[in-house]
């Protein structure tokens, strides 16, 4: 929207890689990804053209939930390496000009964290007031329910007492109405930023403040209840001290990740002047086609309403994040491309563009700068995660739905799409492995759709990837220029400008399978003509 008056920022200039551990690459052949894995492809990141790399977690964990249930934040997750392979790996990031940023998961810990294994064997335990108890004997405390199935109430048998849980049972959520808890979290990051990290993202970071009265939600809540969980009384108060308790005095990035938190209410997170975070996340993208597990039909028109409507939600002095993937979504050209042989390349280099030109922080994720596609999934048993078996019990096993319908959706909605092994080459196991078998199979396209095989092909989603953030880099308008959809009913073609102190850009992206036809005024310069 405006123009000219953004301030300018590393982090709004940077491209964010997200490297999930447990799939990049495995270094010492057990068939799970880790941290000298990653070490040794640094090359193939750095060489994309980007400027942070974001870690999912990479602490031990018991993996309820593939380390989004944390055990101890200050040791590395054993199957990914040591202390020592973490410090090597932030020295190989530096050495190459880039930064880390990692994952901050405290609106919960692991059932196995010391807090809660301390918080949980009594009423008068010290560590009680960690996490959130309600008296037994009151019956369930509401009707809120737990994203990965049932109530987000389990009763614990050592005191008879529930306790809340907004994701699995073994992800028991802090209280963070207790100073303590806060100052323990601020610890933390003080501890990895005094390591040298560059920032965190925030898993979740909206629910952290709690309603503690927990009313009754209405069946409109119980539909969406991250808009409930997002909106706890004091969240702002409580990033407001976080800033000025731990991440003040360091140069860092912090992005939230925003489930539940409204287009209006974005300025309240981002807004510099509030001191808060610094960028959010916004479903609304990633949800275009989405009414929880199941798929329903997106246009290219309620695309483009989405980003125009984000740009300009987000003011002044806020700033956006671009995101068509990660960790929790299906494959990027699957959902919004075509992953069809046939137009597979072209389409993701289509995203690519979307990705590296519209106004915000692109998040590019691994697997898509080659256009990794979504898994053959058939049966439950081949899913891995635990948001799966959860619904499925909601779902399926209570008959509501049959299992072939909520298959059906899972196929193109999984979260286990994004989380195949890295496919790196055409040997076995794409490369991922020396190990007989992956902790997760790869996907059988490996054989054409690999790293190696773009390095070769001048005209691949890599090269593609690697033009973009080349051109990102010399053309500053691509970063703080103005954005204008031109045509936001075309139902085929995105177009759009973006503009700074007179320079004038025009990105016009093809999403349908049929060429499209455009008229450029007189004296345009063709800065990258990609199919
Ligand atoms: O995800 C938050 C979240 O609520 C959704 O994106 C989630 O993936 C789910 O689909 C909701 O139905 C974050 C992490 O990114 C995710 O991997 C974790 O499982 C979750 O928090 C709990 O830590
Ligand atoms: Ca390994």
């Amino acid at each position: 929207m405006q123009e000219g008056t953004i301030a300018r920022r590393w982090w709004k200039e940077a491209v964010v890689y997200q490297i999930y551990p447990r799939s990049f690459a495995d270094s010492n052949g057990d068939g799970v990804g880790d941290l000298p894995g990653i070490l040794a492809r640094l090359d193939h990141v750095a060489g994309l053209g980007v400027d942070v790399i974001w870690l999912s977690p990479h602490f031990d964990s018991p993996n309820a939930d593939n380390g989004y249930d944390i055990r101890d934040y200050r040791t590395v997750m054993a199957e990914f390496g040591t202390m020592a392979d973490f410090d090597a790996l932030l020295a190989g990031i530096k050495a190459r000009g880039m930064r880390l940023i990692i994952d901050l998961v405290v609106n919960h810990t692991s059932d196995e964290h010391q807090w809660f294994v301390e918080s949980r064997r009594s009423r008068s335990d010290p560590k009680r007031n960690y996490y959130i108890w309600r008296d037994g004997a009151q019956g369930l405390p509401n009707n809120a329910p737990s994203f990965f199935g049932g109530s987000a109430w389990e009763r614990d048998p050592a005191t008879g007492d529930y306790y809340l849980h907004y994701f699995a049972k073994k992800q028991p959520d802090l209280n963070w109405d207790n100073p303590a808890v806060r100052e323990d979290v601020y610890e933390i990051m003080r501890f990895w930023l005094d390591k040298g990290v560059s920032g965190f993202r925030m898993d979740v970071i909206p629910f952290i403040s709690k309603d503690q009265g927990f009313p009754a939600m209405t069946e409109a809540e119980l539909r969406a209840p991250e808009f409930v969980y997002a909106n706890g009384p004091h969240i702002h108060a409580y990033l407001q001290e976080m800033r000025g308790a731990a991440l003040a005095p360091y140069d860092v990035m912090t992005v939230g990740e925003a489930f539940g938190v409204t287009d209006a209410q974005a300025p309240l997170f981002v807004d510099a002047a509030r001191g808060e975070l610094d960028m959010i996340f916004h479903f609304d993208v990633v949800r275009l086609d989405r009414d929880g597990w199941r798929k329903t039909d997106w246009t290219l028109p309620a695309l483009k309403a989405i980003y125009a409507r984000l740009d300009r939600a987000v003011g002044q002095g806020g700033w956006n994040t671009v995101f068509l993937g990660n960790h929790d979504n299906p494959r990027a050209v699957s959902h919004f491309g075509d992953d069809d042989p046939a137009f597979r390349v072209a389409s993701a280099k289509a995203l690519a563009t979307l990705l590296l030109t519209q106004r915000g922080t692109p998040f590019l994720y691994q697997g898509d700068e080659i256009g990794m596609t979504n898994y053959p999934f058939l049966a439950l048993e081949d899913f891995d995660d635990v948001e799966v078996r959860g619904q499925w019990q909601d779902n399926v096993a209570t008959g509501k739905v049959s299992a072939a319908e909520f298959l059906a959706h899972l196929r193109q909605t999984s979260r286990d799409h994004s989380r195949t092994p890295m496919q790196w080459d055409a040997t076995p196991h794409a490369g991922f492995t020396a190990a007989a078998k992956p902790w997760f199979p790869v996907h059988p396209d490996f054989g054409s759709i690999n790293v190696a095989a773009d390095l070769a092909d001048p005209g691949s989603i890599y090269r593609h990837y690697q033009t973009l953030t080349a051109l990102r880099r010399a053309e500053p308008a691509l970063v703080y220029g103005a954005y204008r959809d031109l045509d936001p009913d075309h139902p085929a073609l995105f177009s759009y400008s973006r503009a700074l102190d007179g320079d004038h850009l025009q990105v016009a992206i093809n999403f349908g399978r049929d060429p499209l036809a455009l008229d450029l005024p007189p004296g345009t310069t063709l800065l990258n003509g990609s199919r």
